[in-house]
């Protein structure tokens, strides 16, 4: 059992509004198609689609006005729009890609995943379909609505459905020693042991209402402690989550225990 997340920086132009980066994903799903690896779920982020609307209208820490019922409603659009776009090009490089909303089928209580109705996604697996499911706007039963996280999502997945490996597939090599988009000097960590991380992956660069590689990497932290083998590679370099599908060896931070 694989997960892979396509990050929101992989998969949309993230400093221009609602612009899919379609040419990464028709190549990212082409990839998928040639490792010809199930069972797998894909996950992917919110990027220019669903952060700057989230963040517009305050969604990430719930109700304060009722007006923001729009806006809740809106980020939930973005989302699908977005998944709309990858679904489609999964489909026509010939992944057997079926598009799952979380909202439909996921509470958070507190931002934290609490109902996730996993035994419907085993029945796609079975299937022999890829689920295909994002970060998205749920209802919260202490807030009323928040946002959950695709890297949340990956942990809680993971840990239901007994992933031997995750692939987070970012805009960055893996983890660093530092912020790599800010300084020159960031070397890249090739293995982090989650019990004694010395990274310093700084704070994001661009707007992220599910707290940046620093949210990601505490829950991946997760999906290690489940028992998954997980790797972070960089997505934008052509063949190389190819690869990491196979299993092959490639540039990128493995987390263990
Ligand atoms: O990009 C957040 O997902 P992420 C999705 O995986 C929304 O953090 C709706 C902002």
């Amino acid at each position: 059992m694989l997960i892979l997340k396509l990050g929101g920086s992989v998969v949309t132009h993230k400093d221009k509004y609602m612009s899919a980066h379609t040419g990464n994903i028709q190549r990212l799903a082409m990839e998928i198609a040639e490792a010809d690896t199930y069972p797998i779920v894909i996950v992917h982020g919110g990027g220019s689609f669903g952060h700057p609307v989230a963040k517009k209208h305050g969604i990430a820490d719930g109700l304060v006005d009722k007006s923001q019922f729009f806006g809740f409603s809106e980020t939930h659009q973005a989302m699908v729009k977005l998944n709309q776009v990858i679904v489609d090009l999964l489909l026509k490089a010939g992944v057997p890609a079926f598009a799952i909303s979380p909202s439909s089928m996921i509470r958070t209580d507190s931002k934290r995943l609490n109902e996730l109705d996993i035994g419907l996604i085993k029945g796609f697996i079975e299937l022999g379909l890829v689920p295909v499911l994002y970060g998205d706007a749920v209802l919260d039963s202490q807030q009323t609505f928040a946002i959950l996280s695709g890297d949340q999502l990956i942990a809680k997945l993971s840990n239901n459905l007994g992933a031997d490996r995750v692939i987070f597939g970012s805009d960055v090599d893996g983890i660093f020693t530092d912020n790599p988009k800010l300084s020159p000097d960031a070397m890249l960590i090739e293995t982090v042991s989650i019990s004694s991380h010395e990274a310093n992956v700084g704070a994001t660069t661009h707007t992220d209402v599910t707290g940046g590689m620093l949210g990601k990497l505490s829950e991946a932290t997760e999906a290690v402690r489940g028992g998954a083998d997980v790797l972070m590679v960089n997505a934008f370099v052509p063949g190389r989550v190819r690869s990491a599908l196979r299993g092959e060896k490639v540039i990128g931070t493995v987390l263990t225990l």
